[in-house]
């Protein structure tokens, strides 16, 4: 007959931090599998879950009887539950204890307690494991609160995306222009200047900061991270042969979007793995906006429809005309220059393509 394990506060400690450890990991895995839909990022979760418990070794049955959960000083059923602000709230506090709890393992893993390893392991439990994972969280906690804080910035792209350049404004102020192309209900602006430089673009930024704040509407500089860090933009545009996205992530706050130019489908299957927040298809009709645009039509558009869930912002050519077309073949959003703020109105102009792209007829099987 074997004898029960011996209670032992090292081994107690052990047990309800790898529970600790293992619960907060499910609960960060389930927010990126249910709420951000993401499968690399629970699939990163779940291997990490079961790296902790494999570390554990040969002792997990030791702690199982050595649980003495009803004696636990430190159970406090009276305490109140503390309430949750938000998903990245959330996600911080399972993070933090999860982190903490790895810590725990980490230094009581060490103790002379423990026995030594099966195979000549000099501890029953990996120790080094253990460490490996609290440094894995850390990331994963940047990671999963940067993409919840993003996801609410991103629901707003899905609307009317209009690019101010101020070569395209018939000699009117941009900041005039802006301002119409808002009332007329686009939820996005870019600013986007290859003529000036940084210091005049500067002023046109916080104006268009300021402008954006007073509509709701989200903020995108093209192309330059420091602009945007420094008027607190809400993302940066990338083209193929700017930053890439991964660049532009760490010089960026963790909630700033990035967004990035795909003419194949090759360049958005690249883009979506490289973290793009959305991805822009285009050309799709011929435009005079842009010297060296490469074609990608509807058909392009269509079939990244079908490779990918990120929001896609159609660009290039579009018009009231052909602005259903565009939405029928699996656009969240249309981006403009010319349409908008070239136009006569371009409060009317915004205004009368939106409520195309709201009428649009869903995609079918059939091209459109
Ligand atoms: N990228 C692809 S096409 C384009 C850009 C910036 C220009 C879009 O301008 P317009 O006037 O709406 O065709």
């Amino acid at each position: 007959m074997t004898s029960d394990p011996v209670p032992s506060p090292v081994l107690r400690a052990l047990d309800a931090n790898l529970d600790r450890t293992r619960e907060g990991l499910r609960v960060l895995e389930d927010v990126a599998r249910f709420i951000l839909d993401d499968a690399t990022l629970s699939g990163q979760l779940r291997e990490l879950r079961h790296r902790v418990s494999h570390a554990a070794g040969t002792l997990e049955p030791a702690l199982l009887g050595a649980r003495r959960a009803e004696e636990d000083v430190g159970a406090n059923p009276a305490l109140p539950e503390e309430p949750r602000q938000s998903l990245a709230d959330l996600v911080q506090a399972n993070a933090k204890r999860t982190q903490e709890a790895l810590r725990v393992l980490e230094e009581f893993s060490r103790l002379p307690e423990l026995p030594t390893g099966q195979a000549g392991l000099p501890r029953a439990m990996d120790t080094a494991q253990f460490k490996a994972a609290r440094f894995d969280v850390y990331d994963m906690e940047q990671r999963l609160v940067g993409r919840l804080l993003r996801r609410d910035k991103i629901e707003k792209l899905k609307g009317l995306y209009v690019l101010i350049d101020p070569t395209a404004t018939d000699g009117r102020p941009e900041l005039q222009v802006a301002e119409l192309a808002l009332e007329g209900g686009a939820t996005v602006l870019q600013l986007r200047d290859k003529v000036r430089e940084k210091g005049i673009q500067l002023d046109a930024a916080q104006g268009l900061r300021q402008l954006c704040d007073e509509h709701g509407a989200l903020l995108i500089i093209n192309n330059d991270p420091d602009l945007a860090r420094a008027v607190k933009a809400d993302g940066v545009h990338l083209g193929q042969r700017d930053f890439p996205v991964q660049v532009a992530r760490e010089i960026l706050p963790v909630d700033c979007i990035i967004g990035v130019s795909a003419a194949t489908l090759d360049e958005a299957r690249q883009a979506e793995t490289n973290g793009a927040d959305y991805i822009a298809v285009g050309s799709i009709y011929p435009t005079n906006s842009k010297e060296d645009t490469r074609p990608a039509g509807l058909e392009t558009l269509r079939r990244v429809r079908e490779m990918t869930t990120r929001p896609l912002v159609a660009i290039g050519g579009i018009t009231e005309e052909n602005v259903e077309a565009v939405m029928a073949a699996g656009a969240d959003a249309v981006a403009v220059i010319s349409a908008v703020c070239s136009a006569a109105d371009p409060k009317v102009a915004a205004h009368r393509l939106l409520d195309k792209m709201r009428g649009h007829r869903e995609p079918t099987s059939q091209p459109a």
